[in-house]
């Protein structure tokens, strides 16, 4: 078994508050993808007053990133956005499909949080389709592929009866979703034991969806976030054909261990490459961000040689 399962980039954090030409107190938990043979980054980033903007960052290689001079998004002003968003807007998550780039991000306001959906095609401008949950959701991860015709998405409601679940809705057109089950849950005293939640959007591999998750264990000294690997079946995405009993990432480099909430790593993103690799992103302590590379292969592996029940 792998000790390094994630190879941290010697250059972390690839991204801090200082890079970005406006005023920022974090840069953390962003959603990557390729466009035109760049990267694109688009962070969370929280203002002094404690809420959340998003911002965009281009790369040629994977590592290194320049912001853009604005933010991307900002919390809506106008319409039924402007209500949802008043808090900020947080975690984005990027899945290409069709054409276009779907941006699944959580919306907060008075309200609770729901998630926002919004679409780009060429990273220049960006229009919000819909609120597409109710409150108290939060990490919605959408395939990118349809399933039978239908958008497929794993999500993370809000539960006190029950520790926090993925679970997988469908949807016709992108806007209303449903035909919910669950799909995975905690396991007690285990290093995800208090909540889970989806975390890159799913990577096409030949033998299933991999999925990269997030999982929450409550100590004496706060919750540590670490991450960790499940497997969905090629054609039934609702079917978990494997879970990793063990962590691929836990919080251990000074900014992953000290920031704005200690002792987090927390992904939003990740690029597969041809070469069989992955470029990983995720926050470190929800300040900064970090980049490492994993085989694919491996991590597919990981899930289907020690693995644990999803349910
Ligand atoms: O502070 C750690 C994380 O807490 C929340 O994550 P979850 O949805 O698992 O509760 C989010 O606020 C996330 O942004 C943050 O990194």
């Amino acid at each position: 078994m792998p000790d390094n399962i994630i190879k941290r980039y010697e250059g972390n954090p690839i991204l801090t508050p200082p890079d970005i030409p406006y005023a920022v107190e974090t840069v953390h938990n962003a959603g990557v993808t390729k466009h035109d043979g760049k990267y694109i980054m688009l962070f969370r980033a929280h203002r002094a007053t404690g809420r959340s903007i998003l911002g965009l960052a281009v790369s040629d290689d994977g590592y290194h990133f320049t912001p853009q001079p604005q933010p991307f998004m900002l919390p809506a002003t106008k319409g039924v956005f402007a209500e949802y968003e008043a808090f900020g807007v947080e975690d984005p998550r990027i899945t290409f499909l069709d054409g276009e780039y779907l941006i699944t991000y959580s919306a907060y306001s008075q309200h609770g949080v729901r998630i926002g959906l919004a679409r780009t095609r060429d990273w220049q401008t960006v229009e919000r389709v819909a609120l597409i949950s109710q409150a108290d959701m939060r990490n919605v991860v959408i395939f990118p592929q349809k399933f039978d015709g239908r958008y497929v998405r794993l999500d993370r409601p809000h539960s006190e009866i029950s520790p926090w679940a993925i679970w997988i809705n469908y949807s016709p057109d992108l806007v209303y979703w449903g035909d919910s089950r669950i799909v995975m849950k905690p396991v007690q005293y285990h290093w995800d034991e208090m909540k889970i939640g989806p975390g890159a959007p799913p990577i096409r591999t030949a033998r299933g969806w991999l999925h990269i998750y997030h999982g929450v264990f409550p100590t004496m000294d706060g919750s540590i976030y670490r991450l960790g690997v499940a497997l969905h079946d090629l054609h039934d995405p609702a079917k978990i054909i494997g879970v990793c009993d063990r962590w691929i990432l836990q919080p251990e480099t000074a900014c992953e261990v000290t920031g704005y909430v200690h002792n987090v790593v927390f992904t939003c993103g990740a690029v597969p490459e041809n070469d069989g690799t992955l470029k990983l992103y995720w926050g470190g302590a929800d300040k900064v961000m970090n980049v490492g590379t994993a085989n694919l292969d491996e991590l597919v592996d990981l899930c289907l040689h020690d693995g644990r029940p999803a349910l």
